[in-house]
Order: structure tokens, then sequence, then C-alpha cells
């Protein structure tokens, strides 16, 4: 409760900040928003994010219908590409707009669901590469609102879902526009269109920026998200110029927006690596961005879950690289989040439950190399060790000459565990002594309480 009147208070801040989006061009150049930007402000605005670490994912649109099939022939491939890996002309393509009737979603189950596992915000598609819009834009009629049977904001729904619940709503944008005429399909066709790279129309440049510019206006002022995630910027002809006037755009709706890097040419505020986990992390701030099976939107033939074990090994490995992780849940047609998927997030939730403290507000392990038995995570007086491979002689070697105060599990912090410092001979560092059993089948949690910095060897 706690938690969720700091949020409700931190939203109202929000609000208050809100200066209006700016409709004339934008005056500042690259450099000097770059320059209006202090460390000082960017450590502001990161703060939440930094300290949140986990994010839910949301692929949700009109390819949820089809969920990986056409004319009853699997297609290749995400279930959200299948307009361009199914060759599907725009026309029929829109026609799924009518079968969009998800009569099962319920936006406070899905907040639920997301506070249960943990998350601390949500990135929802407000728009994926078909162009198909996830709310009520007056921008295209090729939306939720007019164009389905539903007549619903499902957006509009969740944010003030994620109010209620504590969690930051944050939504994606696809720069890249199967839907506009302002961009080209790479090779077009009236029967088999393949849309991937788009280009931009000649002389467009301006009328879709303009367009996006509308689209991020009525989010920002109706949605007030947290965090704006773009994709899709390989689009031939987009411009440095246009990713700077959108970027700075934005800063003048609310400057405490944060943006990911998709923009592309350098413009945004954190690294976005896809499917992968960089090995001891990036420099700066970074966030894995992960499907939860192989798809982002619902396919239904993909039963290729990741276990609950390795999802939330891959949040420690992201956490303990400094970074955050994404993880991404595909709801299918009619509003549902599969089964399996819940069950994991359930699984990841009870587990952050009991362990959360050395995973939320941390800052990246201070160790030099990976460490044999797992990862570590750390806050200022304490390294906290996620020992993924409990040693099976009861030892701990960890590399580290600090003294430490006192080292205990953190399912049971009132119960010390024996301590002692390894000889040089001995190659140094601190040995602990463990029970005989692992308490989390996963990953289970040494605090070290140490003074000053750690000094890893
Ligand atoms: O929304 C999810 C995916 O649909 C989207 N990003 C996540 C979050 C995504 N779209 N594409 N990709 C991920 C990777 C594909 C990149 C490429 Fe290409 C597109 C490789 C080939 C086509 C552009 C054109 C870059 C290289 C060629």
């Amino acid at each position: 409760m706690k938690v969720a009147s700091l949020m409700l208070v931190s939203f109202c801040c929000v609000c208050l900040m809100l200066v209006g989006c700016s409709t004339t061009s934008s005056a500042s150049s690259p450099e000097n928003t770059a320059m209006s930007q202090t460390v000082a402000d960017k450590d502001a605005k990161m703060a939440w994010w930094r300290e949140a670490k986990f994010g839910m994912f949301i692929h949700w649109g009109i390819y949820a219908v089809p969920a990986g099939e056409w004319k009853g022939k699997d297609v290749r491939g995400p279930g959200e590409w299948i307009q361009t890996r199914g060759r599907i002309p725009g026309d029929q393509y829109d026609q799924l707009a009518k079968q969009f009737n998800p009569v099962d979603f319920n936006a406070d189950q899905w907040a639920s669901i997301a506070q249960a596992a943990g998350v601390k915000y949500i990135v929802i598609t407000s728009k994926h590469h078909d162009g198909f819009c996830m709310f009520d834009t007056h921008a295209t009629n090729f939306n939720v609102v007019a164009a389905t049977p539903w007549h619903q904001d499902p957006l509009a729904q969740l944010d003030a879902a994620c109010l209620l619940h504590g969690i930051r709503f944050c939504t994606y944008y696809s720069i890249m526009d199967w839907h506009t005429p302002d961009q080209s399909p790479h090779r077009p066709s009236s029967t088999a269109p393949e849309f991937s790279p788009t280009n931009m129309v000649p002389g467009k440049n301006d009328a879709y920026v303009a367009y996006m510019k509308a689209q991020l206006g009525e989010l920002i002022t109706g949605y007030h998200p947290s965090l704006i995630w773009f994709d899709g910027g390989w689009v031939h002809g987009w411009t440095a110029a246009d990713a700077q006037t959108i970027y700075d755009y934005i800063q003048s709706c609310d400057p405490s927006i944060i943006v990911n890097n998709r923009l592309l040419y350098g413009v945004g505020d954190y690294g976005t690596p896809e499917q992968h986990i960089p090995n001891g992390g990036e420099q700066g701030d970074w966030e894995t961005c992960m499907t939860i099976n192989e798809t982002w939107g619902y396919m239904s033939r993909d039963k290729d879950f990741k276990s609950a074990g390795t999802l939330i090994t891959n949040l420690i490995k992201c956490v303990s690289g400094g970074g955050n992780y994404l993880l991404n849940i595909g709801p299918d047609g009619l509003g549902r989040i599969p089964e399996p998927e819940v069950q994991r997030l359930l699984a990841i939730g009870a587990w952050l439950k009991v362990n959360g403290d050395a995973i939320y507000g941390t800052t990246g392990s201070p160790f030099k190399s990976a460490l044999p038995f797992g990862y570590a995570t750390q806050k200022p007086g304490k390294i906290f060790l996620e020992i993924t491979d409990w040693p099976t002689d009861g030892i701990l070697r960890v590399p580290l000459s600090n003294v430490v105060i006192r080292a205990y599990l953190l399912t049971n912090p009132n119960s010390s565990l024996q301590v002692s410092p390894l000889l040089s001979t001995d190659g140094g560092g601190t040995q602990l002594v463990l029970p005989a059993n692992a308490p989390d089948p996963v990953a289970s949690v040494v605090v070290l309480e140490i003074s000053g910095d750690p000094q890893p060897l």
C-alpha cells in the first residue's frame, strides 16, 4: 500500500509537470538538447527505472486473431510479423480488425498479474509495425475503438488499472508502419507484398513525423506514459533529424518521459539488447527485452515456453549486469494471457517476494568476472550473492577482500553464517559455510554486510 501511495504521489507530480506538447517545430538542435540534460537531470529522470529492474512487455494487436496462421497455413516468424511474412495485402489484413473482439480482456486482471509477478512497469504496444493502433487516436481510423466491433480502448483501461496497482504505465510505438501512405513496402504487390524494411515515400518525412507527433501527443496527454519504447526505426529514409525532432517533441510535452534508443542515431536514454543478455552487462543504462516463448505477439502453435527457472535466472543475470529485464507476454485474440505465461509470471513473483531485496534498487555485480556459483548485486554496505549452483561441499568461496560484518541467507536473516577470511596462499578472499541444502531450487540469496566499498579480488 505504501508503495502504491508513493507511486500515486509521484504520478501527480508528473501531471503537474506537464507543460503541454509544443506543436511548432522544436527550436533545439541535437547539441543543445544534449547540453540541456545534465547528468543530474538524467539521474533524476532515470531513478525510478534504475530501481525497477523488472518490467513486463505486452505485444497485443489484431495479429492475435490469426495467431500465426493464414489461410490454414503456418506463417514463419513471430506472430506480430504475420502481415509481411505471410505476404498479406493491406486490404485483406485490415479485415482482421472486424474480427478483433476480445471480450475476455480485463485490465484489472492483467495489472493484478503484473503486480503478482513483481514487475514495476509495463510497456504495451500502442502501434506495432502493422500500423494498427491499440488506443483511441484521432489521427487514423485504423484503431481499436473505431475499427473493431469491440469499440473499447485497452490502453486507457490498463493505464487506469496500473495506477491502482502501483505499476508504471509505458508504451511501445513502431516507427515502421505498413499501413501509412507515407511509407512504401519493400516489395509492393497487390497480391503478395513484402513490407519490411519499408521506405519513406520521398518528400513524406515531415508528414509522417507530424502523424507521429499527433499520436505521441495523444498518448502523452491522455495516457501519461512514464516511458516510450520506439522500435522499427530501420525504415529507409528515416533520418537523424526526424529522430531528434521526435525526442525533442516528447521532452517538450513532458521532460520526465524516458525514451529508449530505437529512434536510432544515438538519440534516447538507454540501450535495448533484444533476445540476449550481454555477458557482464553494457555501459550505461540498458534493458534486455525477451520473449517468454518464441514469439512476441500471440501465436497459438508456440508452446516453447522458457521455464520459470530460466526466466528467474535471466532476471538475475540482467540485474547483476546492471540492467533491467523486460519480459514479454502475448495475450490472445480474446484478451486472455495464456495460462503457461501466467504460471511463469506468478513463479517469478513468488521468488521475488522472498528475494526481491537482492533485485529491486540494486546495482550490478561488484566482481570483476563471472562467479562460479552464480551472480551478484549490491546496495551500499551490502552484497547479494544469487547462488544458482549450490556448492556440494557446503563451502562458498567469494573473491572479496572486505571484512564481512555478517553473512546470512535472505530466507533466514536472523541466523548468521560462519565466515572466515581465506589465506592469501589459498587465493585470498572470504569463505562461507552454507547449509547442506539450497533454500531455493533456482537461486538462493546470501547477503554479505560489509563496511566501505566492495573490494573485489
Ligand atoms: O516488437 C518485437 C519485434 O516484432 C520487433 N522488436 C521486438 C521488440 C522486431 N522487429 N524486428 N526485429 C525485432 C528484428 C528484426 C530485424 C530485422 Fe532487418 C528486420 C532484420 C531483418 C529485418 C532491418 C532490415 C534490419 C535488418 C534488415
